[in-house]
Formats: structure tokens, C-alpha cells, sequence
């Protein structure tokens, strides 16, 4: 059987062009010149040769252990005195040649005049070494290498040997380019003068891209890491069998089947996932952002409120650097964006969610990221005069902050009753004396969970992860796709006769009981357009939905604003895992993130919870066993569970409103 289908190594051929700026930006100048040549073909006249703009020189740079790591140096062809380095260090590939038009998404900064350079991670491709996957940094070892040292003696050997540099270098990328980055906050050389961490992942173990809270993110953890370590010259995807990755899931069995069916041991970081299943020394060491306690070098950080991989390290490398910041140097962005997309031409929606006519990336990148830098690097314009800068979704527009959170954001309750309702008002104690059950008088609302029948967590068939099409867009998709399952308890507010600005860390507070001894509990915070949210006339003057795009209106959309799962195991102890107490009542703290949006008046708000959200959360088996990578099919059951909303024990959501 084939298990991988593999990719050429060529830059252009880069699977990320998906969801990576830099290829992206190439692939699009790339398009625009075929397009244009294709157009040419009929006109006798011909096409003028594309001018370079870049010179691209490829060398292999020392780094302090002996291993030379592949670097591409783009110069502008335009250069006439010092320019300032732009430095991103990936995993993922740098190109073989120069950009034949200028990448639409390196318009606004490269207008300021930079001297691009791309490097390949250790291990990686051309680069020397081992790739390991990993954050650790043992700075107190003078001899161990990791992605901080890589970057300071980068930065130290370009600073010297880039001819026409102004002796300044600032560094930025997305995702594992933006961890990169965002580590040499650690240790940085003292001419790294700036640098944006976008999305940056800063702990694998309890958020970013492979767990929550502990909670595997088993299609991610195991596709990325065959991605990255099948084969060092190529990015690999895993070649399933099925077309559904939902059915190749449920169909696997226990986690353990992986290696004993498909890897065999061969990709080192999933060994490490299902070796270390607790909050162990592996993870913490590999938690780097937990050794920040200062902003050292000016950062922007930015992060995507739909960001379906790395939606929470930015905001801890934002408020560890917060921690000593007499400068006002550490700098916080955020978008209604899915991972990356405010590195895409537009940005001018998410899905189907239109951002009322805004271009929000290509805004961010010309009124934020560009005069960032060209401050810090060029020493032209102003500082930026706020902390903290969003695109709030709902009212579509953009904001500043002195401070994140807002101050005047003021913490309330929304609670959920058990008749189905949400409100701002608590149960009452007469809500409290039926029996139990459902219905308006009883004490809390139940539901079977079947490991056997999960819930899905985005409409089937699921594509695989990468390369990323639908995945990219799943946050956002409506929700009326699972809200009727008997396995799913909807809870809604009426509609609301104001705007509700919620601006700030959301939070929801279960109480919660399950009939097994471990368990997951999954919230979704949604936003419920009205019946009438766009107009419905099929005519063409009216432009409402056409008959084969009704599914496409916004009309009763059930839009996800807040989504997270908790593991019943680790609820006392991260490091080591509970029992639960079979149908006993347990309060269950659910961070849901920074958010900045607004419910619309006429909005309804939506509260979903569920137990099983598959294949992107592993299947909790609801019985509890030592390790959840090492249980058999037999311990995965059923389980009941009851979540309460009466005096005494009031689920209920903690939200920011803005007055
Ligand atoms: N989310 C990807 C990743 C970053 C860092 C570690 C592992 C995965 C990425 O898009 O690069």
C-alpha cells in the first residue's frame, strides 16, 4: 500500500502556497505572467520580457556547531544605499528563483526597500543537520543549537557579509516561519532591530496546532508530522485510502493503530505525541514562550480569531512580553482571519462572511505592518500610538486600543437555562425543582455520547488537512450542519434588542456530570443571523441568493465566534491525569480566547456543547484509562451527560462587554 503521496521540492511547487504569504505572493505573480502570455498568444505583437526585480544569490550559512544551513539573499535590483535585512527562517522550502513581478502581498513593505532572505530550518531541504520539530531552548548550555541560536548567528553572518546592509535586520513570517521569529525574543542579536510573530505557536501540549488543553488534535498532530518528517527534501502528504478522512478515522480504531498499521515508528514527533501523553518535562521544555518574561525586541504580534491552527500563542507571547515593557515595544493585532489569511491579497472576507467592503489584509499589511518596520528599520514615521489593534467582526471595522484587555470591558454572565434559553439572567431557584431531564423545571439537560458515532467537526466528507482548501475555512462554517443531533444540546438567546460588543478573553464555566470516569466537553459561543439577514428574492435586481446558491446566504447563519474543548482527565492536574466521578456534578473552566466582535441587534447567541468533535479532537474513550494513546476498542462507551443550569450550579458564559 502507498502510504505518502510526495511532492517536488521545487519553491513554486510548495504545497503552503495555500496559506503562506511568501507563496502566495509568488505563485500570483507566477499566475499573473502565465495569464497574461496566455492572453498573448493571439496578438501578433510580443511579450515584452518580464524585468527582474530581485538578484537572487543562494549560500550555505555557518552556524556555531559547524552545520551550514541553505539561504536564499533576494537584493533588489533597484538598490541604490543600505537597506535593512527581511529575514524568514522556514521549514517548508525557500525558492530557486527570483520573483519575476513583485509578490502582491510584499507590495506595501517592499516599497520601503528591503533585502529579502529566506532560509531553510536545519534538517530541511538543502540545510545541514537534523530537523526535530522542536521549541526547546536550553540557553544555559553554550553548546546545544536550537531555532534561537540558528537565527542569532544567521542574523550575525548577514549582518557581516550582505553587501549594502544597513546593519539592521527585522524578521517576520506566519505560523512556523512566525515561531522562528518569535523565539529569538529569547536571545536576540543585537542587530535584530524588529520583528512580527504571526500566529506563532508557543505550546504544543496545551493549545497551538496539536492539543487543547491536552486534548489531541489527532488529524492535525499525525498529517503535519508526516508532512514534515517523511522525507527531508520534500513536504509529504499522507495518502489515505478513503475519501472521507472522517470514515479512514472512525475506521482506524485506537489511536496505537497508527503506528501499528500506517508510520511503523518512522515520524519521530508523533513517537513523541503518543509517547508523552501528559503535561510532562518533554512538553514543558518544549513550551518556549514560557521562558519570556520581557518584550526584548519590538514586536507586532498577530493573531486570526479564526485561526484554525494557531489562534492562542500569539496572545501568550504578547501578554509574557507584557510582563516587563517600560519601552512599549510589544504590540498585539488581531482579525476575523483564518491562519494566515492576513497575508492574502484581500482578506476582504472569511468564507462567506463578507468584512463590509474592507480589504483587511491588504489594509493591515499597508496601515500596520509595513509603517511598523519601516520605524524600527528605517527610522521614518511614528511608533505605533496603541497597544493593541483588531478588525472587530460584526461591526466590520477597525480599532484601537491603549490597553488589551480594554478596561472598560466589563466581565458578565450569560447563562444557560434549562429550557434551552440563554440569558443575563441567572436560574431561578422555582427553575430548580423537577426531577431532571429536559423541560423548563428541571435542574440541568442531557445527552448521550457515543465514541462509535462522533460528532463531526466540520460537514462530511472532510478533506485531508493539506494542502489546505476547506480546512482553511472551517471555524467559520454553519453550524446548522450538526445543531439538530440528539448528541448536541443548543441553547439560545432571544433576539437581542441591542448591539453586544464583546471585546476581550471569553470564558465559559460548565457544570457538568458525566455517567463514565473521564470525558471531553466541547463549547461553541455561535452568532445566529436573522431569518432575513440578506434579502431572499431570487430576482437579479434584488441580488439575493440564486436558485444552487441558497445554501450560500447568510440567512439564519449559525456563525461560530468561540470555540474549545476540555478534557475530563485533566481538569485537577495537568501533569497527572483524574478519574471523574461517575455522575457527579464538576465544574468545568473553559477558556475560549481573545475575541472582538459583535452581536448585532436582531442577532440571536447561540450556545452548542458536545462531547465528541471528530477527527480533528481524538475520541476520548469516557472510561478512564492510564493513557488514552494506549486504549483498546473495547474501552471506548457510551457515557450520559448532564450539564446544570440551576441556582446552585449555573452554567452558564463569562464575556467582556464593551459599554
Ligand atoms: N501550523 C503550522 C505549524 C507551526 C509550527 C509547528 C507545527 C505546525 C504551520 O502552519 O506552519
Amino acid at each position: 500500500m502507498r502510504i505518502f503521496a510526495s511532492f517536488r521540492t521545487s519553491f513554486f511547487d510548495a504545497p503552503f502556497f495555500y496559506f503562506r504569504h511568501f507563496y502566495i505572493g509568488l505563485l500570483l505573480s507566477i499566475c499573473a505572467l502565465s495569464i497574461s502570455s496566455v492572453g498573448q498568444q493571439a496578438a501578433p505583437a510580443q511579450q515584452p520580457e518580464a524585468k527582474a526585480i530581485f538578484k537572487l544569490e543562494e549560500v550555505m550559512i555557518p552556524v556555531r556547531d559547524g552545520v551550514h544551513l541553505q539561504t536564499v539573499i533576494l537584493t533588489p535590483l533597484s538598490q541604490s544605499g543600505p537597506l535593512p535585512i527581511m529575514l524568514e527562517r522556514t521549514p517548508y522550502g525557500v525558492p530557486e528563483k527570483p520573483p519575476e513581478q513583485m509578490p502582491g502581498t510584499w507590495k506595501e513593505l517592499a516599497q520601503d526597500g528591503y533585502i529579502f532572505v529566506i532560509q531553510n530550518l536545519r534538517g530541511r531541504f538543502k540545510s545541514e543537520g537534523e530537523f526535530h520539530l522542536s521549541s526547546w531552548v536550553d540557553l544555559s548550555d553554550p553548546k546545544a543549537t536550537n531555532e534561537t541560536t540558528d537565527a542569532y548567528d544567521s542574523i550575525d553572518w548577514l549582518v557581516k557579509n550582505v553587501p549594502n546592509n544597513n546593519g539592521k535586520v527585522g524578521m517576520r513570517g506566519v505560523s512556523y516561519d512566525g515561531l522562528t521569529a518569535a523565539m529569538t525574543l529569547l536571545h536576540p542579536h543585537p542587530a535584530l532591530k524588529a520583528i512580527s510573530e504571526q500566529a506563532s505557536p508557543v505550546d504544543q501540549w496545551m493549545n497551538d496546532d496539536d492539543h487543547r488543553y491536552g486534548a489531541l488534535r489527532e488529524s492535525y498532530d499525525f498529517e503535519y508530522a508526516v508532512m514534515e518528517q517523511s522525507d527531508k527534501n520534500k513536504n509529504t502528504h499522507f495518502s489515505f485510502e478513503t475519501y472521507d478522512t472522517y470514515e479512514w478515522y472512525l475506521d482506524l480504531g485506537p489511536l496505537s493503530n497508527i503506528n501499528s498499521k500506517y508510520l511503523h515508528g518512522s515520524i519521530p514527533y508523533w513517537n513523541s505525541t503518543v509517547e508523552h501523553p501528559d503535561y510532562d518535562d518533554f512538553w514543558k521544555k518544549e513550551a518556549w514562550v514560557n521562558q519570556l518574561h520581557a518584550s526584548t525586541v519590538p514586536n507586532l504580534n498577530v493573531a486570526g480569531f479564526w485561526d484554525q491552527e494557531d489562534p492562542w500563542g500569539p496572545w501568550q507571547i504578547f501578554r509574557h512580553s507584557e510582563e516587563n515593557d517600560p519601552g512599549h515595544t510589544n504590540f498585539m493585532v488581531a482579525g476575523p482571519w483564518f491562519h494566515g489569511e492576513w497575508q492574502t491579497l484581500k482578506g476582504d472576507r472569511i468564507g462567506i462572511i463578507p468584512f463590509g467592503g474592507h480589504e483587511t489584509a491588504r489594509e493591515f499589511r499597508e496601515t500596520i505592518e509595513a509603517p511598523f518596520f519601516r520605524y524600527y528599520l528605517h527610522g521614518e514615521g511614528e511608533k505605533p500610538a496603541w497597544q493593541a489593534s483588531t478588525f472587530q467582526s460584526g461591526s466590520n471595522s477597525w480599532h484601537t486600543y491603549a490597553t488589551w484587555p480594554p478596561k472598560e470591558a466589563k466581565t458578565t454572565n450569560l447563562y444557560l437555562h434549562a429550557d434551552g434559553t440563554i440569558s443575563f439572567d441567572p436560574p431561578k431557584a422555582a427553575e430548580g425543582s423537577g426531577p431532571g431531564g429536559h423541560g423548563k423545571d428541571k435542574l440541568y439537560r442531557e445527552f448521550v455520547s457515543d465514541p462509535a458515532n462522533p460528532v463531526p467537526y466540520r460537514q462530511r466528507p472532510i478533506s485531508p488537512t493539506y494542502p489546505g482548501g476547506d480546512w482553511r475555512t472551517w471555524e467559520v462554517a454553519d453550524q446548522r450542519f450538526v445543531d439538530h443531533r440528539p448528541d448536541i444540546l443548543s441553547f439560545v438567546s432571544a433576539p437581542l434588542d441591542h448591539d453586544l460588543t464583546t471585546t476581550g478573553p471569553l470564558a465559559a464555566d460548565l457544570f457538568a456530570a458525566t455517567s463514565g470516569t473521564d470525558s471531553d466537553f466541547i463549547v461553541k459561543l455561535i452568532d445566529v443571523y436573522p431569518q432575513d439577514a440578506q434579502k431572499n428574492d431570487w430576482s437579479d435586481e434584488a441580488g439575493g441568493p440564486k436558485p444552487g446558491q441558497y445554501a450560500q446566504s447568510l440567512n439564519g447563519y449559525e456563525l461560530p465566534i468561540a470555540m474549545e474543548v476540555r478534557r475530563g482527565r485533566y481538569l485537577t492536574s495537568f501533569e497527572t491525569p483524574h478519574s471523574l466521578t461517575p455522575d457527579k456534578p464538576t465544574e468545568w473552566n473553559i477558556p475560549l480566547r481573545d475575541h472582538d466582535h459583535v452581536f448585532l441587534k436582531g442577532h440571536r447567541i447561540m450556545v452548542q456543547i458536545q462531547s465528541t468533535w471528530f477527527p480533528i479532537i481524538d475520541r476520548n474513550p469516557q472510561k478512564f484509562v492510564p493513557s488514552i494513546y494506549k486504549a483498546a476498542a473495547s474501552d471506548f462507551v457510551t457515557a450520559t451527560q448532564r450539564i446544570y443550569c440551576s441556582p446552585e450550579l449555573p452554567s452558564h458564559l463569562v464575556v467582556p462587554v464593551m459599554p
